[in-house]
């Protein structure tokens, strides 16, 4: 039992849902503080988990994927983070091994990544991407744990921020 509070941010192409996840997941639509120097909306989201109180802040880069001058402010002291592709899309899966996990690991050397493939409500004719890739993705960015989300429905993104986040309160323990 304990209070925790975590940075995460959540890194990939343009389109593949990044807003949409973090939206999903803060439900109570704050106005989201916007910083506009650096190109990045911050929001934050309380939960309780196995009697653990964790403060999320949310750090969504807003628009600014092709704008690298600011960027290290946006992984500054990140102690987990999200890696988003889009299933529909295979170009945004080879980006996060070609360029977002290479990127992130210039800034942050450590902290646990889970790696998502989100849009899984899209009709299976249009999901270019299959599960094994995502896993075989996973395994190389040696992410913690890889899911197969839809911001739309909500399925699995409650579940991509609790595994993110008992990760890092056991990391917390040990
Ligand atoms: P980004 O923040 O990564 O740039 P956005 O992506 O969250 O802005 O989403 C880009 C577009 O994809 C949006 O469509 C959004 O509605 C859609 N989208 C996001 N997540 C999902 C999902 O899980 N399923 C489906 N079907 N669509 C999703 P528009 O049309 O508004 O550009
Ligand atoms: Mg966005």
């Amino acid at each position: 039992m304990g209070v925790y509070k975590f940075k995460l941010i959540i890194i990939g192409d343009p389109a593949v849902g990044k807003t949409s996840l973090i939206n999903r997941f803060v439900e109570e639509q704050f106005a989201p503080e916007y910083k506009e120097t650096i190109g990045t909306s911050i929001l934050r989201k309380t939960i309780t988990l196995d009697d653990n109180e964790i403060s999320f802040t949310l750090w969504d880069i807003a628009g600014q994927e092709r704008w690298t001058d600011m960027r290290h402010v946006y992984y500054l002291g990140s102690h987990g983070c999200f890696c988003v592709y889009d299933i529909t899309r295979p170009i945004t899966a080879q980006h996060i091994e070609n360029y977002w996990y290479p990127d992130l690991r210039n800034f942050v050397k450590k902290c646990p990544i889970v790696l998502i493939a989100n849009k899984d409500d899209m009709s299976p004719a249009l999901k270019r991407v299959d599960p094994e890739t995502g896993e075989d993705i996973a395994q190389r960015i040696q992410a913690v744990r890889f899911y197969q989300t839809s911001a739309k429905t909500g399925s699995n993104v409650e579940a991509a921020f609790e595994t993110l986040a008992l990760n890092l309160i056991n990391k917390d323990l040990t």
